[in-house]
């Protein structure tokens, strides 16, 4: 019997050498080939010229086009003097060609080309970039359009908008500011909350509380860009639309840590795809775009006028704009700042404590669970039966704009609450019953979700 078992080993191991790692078009699917090749070079997107990595010459890279059941064939050629990968955001290929370097995929060397191939099991909205070091935040990033075997949808033209966030330092000096943990990048973009005004508005209570648990203050996004770019630019204009058109939008959210408030002007947008998965279409106009998200709406080009779509980046410093159409301007709404002082307060109403687990060095095995009691988010108003939640869950999984995480995540993430504590397992996975509770027990400026 035991023999079988390493015979068994064995075989798993070979099928896994010769199918998993190369698998090539066996079903002899039409072939769709593409190249990009990356390159170091100066570019300027927020008044400055600074290296940066190119795709076949642009920042972000060309968008690849294909139709489901097609086969890609991908060359990347690095150009660079430093090594890179690609990496399919969201697609369904073989581990192999995923593009994680040292994990599932060799790094691309220097001077050399890697051919990436895969069979296209899946229509949508998706993209590519880097997934070496800073590369991506540096440029190295585009789209995947994929149009289904047989068109669902009724639309006339595509148009991928792909929004991005711009340093002019290199990203390497980012994550070491980061590190130091202070508050230099909320300085510079003027979203610091400074002490004299945090006492004049009463709320030097909170911020010793938090200054207890060693956190700084109410925060939500941590790094200084001087830019936030659509397709590369931070306000573009689409005028080869004609009135009446309905123009596919395929939003992206291609930046490093950057996440926005999308409004459009004109009328209500119709939403029909989230991460490249169709949707029930729903009129819906201002959306919460998280980091490699994707979202894809329907709008009809106007008789008169040119419709506004801005990106505001979700703590206020900064907005990007694309304009669909001609004539007069239909303008987005404008999404108010939060108000991180308010939100500071407010969180601490909610009588968490935050950096007990990291105050006591070594804790004991079982010393976690009753810290976790004793120090976890008090917050009878969120706690919530499981059982119900997962029922919700299933039943509504079809609607996946409905149930996508990321809308519950950033009251959580960006506020640096604890998102293991018990009574916040059931919020990560619902909406609708957490909705009204939220609404009531810890409601936060700028930070509505649900809006
Ligand atoms: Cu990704």
């Amino acid at each position: 019997m035991k023999k079988i078992g390493y015979i068994l080993l064995l075989m798993l191991f070979f099928s896994n050498m010769v199918f998993a790692q190369k698998e090539a078009n066996v079903d002899n699917l039409p072939v769709r080939e593409y190249t990009l090749t990356l390159k170091e070079e100066m570019v300027n997107k927020a008044g400055k010229e600074v290296k940066g990595m190119t795709v076949n010459g642009t920042i972000p890279g060309p968008t690849l086009e294909f139709t489901e059941g097609e086969y890609a064939v991908i060359y990347v050629k690095n150009e660079m003097s430093v090594e890179t990968s690609v990496h399919w955001h969201g697609m369904l290929l073989p581990n192999f060609m995923d593009g994680v370097p040292y994990l599932t995929t060799p790094p691309i060397q220097p001077g050399t080309t890697f051919k990436y191939e895969f069979p296209l099991k899946q229509s949508g909205t998706y993209w590519y970039h880097s997934h070496t070091m800073f590369q991506e935040q540096s440029g190295v990033f585009g789209s995947l359009l994929i149009n289904p075997k047989e068109k669902t949808l009724d639309y006339d033209k595509d148009l991928v908008l792909m929004l991005s966030d711009w340093t002019n330092e290199k990203p390497k000096n980012v994550l070491r500011n980061l590190k130091r943990g202070n508050e230099w990048y909320q300085m510079k973009k003027g979203t610091s909350t400074p002490l004299n005004q945090v006492i004049s508005r009463g709320a030097f209570g909170a911020q010793l509380d938090f200054w207890r648990q060693r956190m700084d203050g109410a925060d939500i996004a941590d790094v200084y860009y001087p830019a936030f770019l659509i397709n590369g630019e931070e306000s573009i204009d689409y005028t080869q639309f004609e009135p009446g058109e309905k123009i596919r939008l395929r939003l992206i959210n291609g930046s490093a840590s950057s996440q926005f408030w999308l409004t459009f002007g004109g009328k209500t947008p119709l939403l029909v795809s989230a991460d490249g998965q169709d949707v029930v279409p729903v009129a819906h106009n201002k959306t919460f775009i998280a980091t490699a998200e994707t979202y894809d709406f329907i709008v009809t080009v106007p008789q008169k006028g040119k419709i506004e779509l801005r990106a505001m980046a979700q703590d206020g410093s900064g907005t990007s704009t694309a304009t669909i159409g001609q004539g007069k301007l239909l303008p987005a709404e404008v999404v108010s700042k939060p108000d991180k002082i308010k939100m500071m307060q407010q969180m601490a109403k909610m009588d968490m404590k935050m950096g007990a687990h990291a105050l006591k060095f070594r804790p004991k095995k079982d010393e976690r669970y009753e810290m976790k009691k004793e120090y976890g988010m008090q917050m009878d108003d969120m706690e919530m039966g499981h059982d119900k939640m997962n029922m919700k869950h299933s039943e509504s999984t079809s609607d996946k704009a409905e149930m996508k995480h990321s809308n519950m995540n950033p009251p959580v993430d960006q506020t640096g609450m604890k998102k293991d504590s018990t009574a916040m397992v059931g919020v990560n996975h619902s909406k609708m019953e957490t909705k009204k509770k939220m609404n009531d027990g810890m409601q936060m400026d700028g930070m509505d979700m649900f809006s």
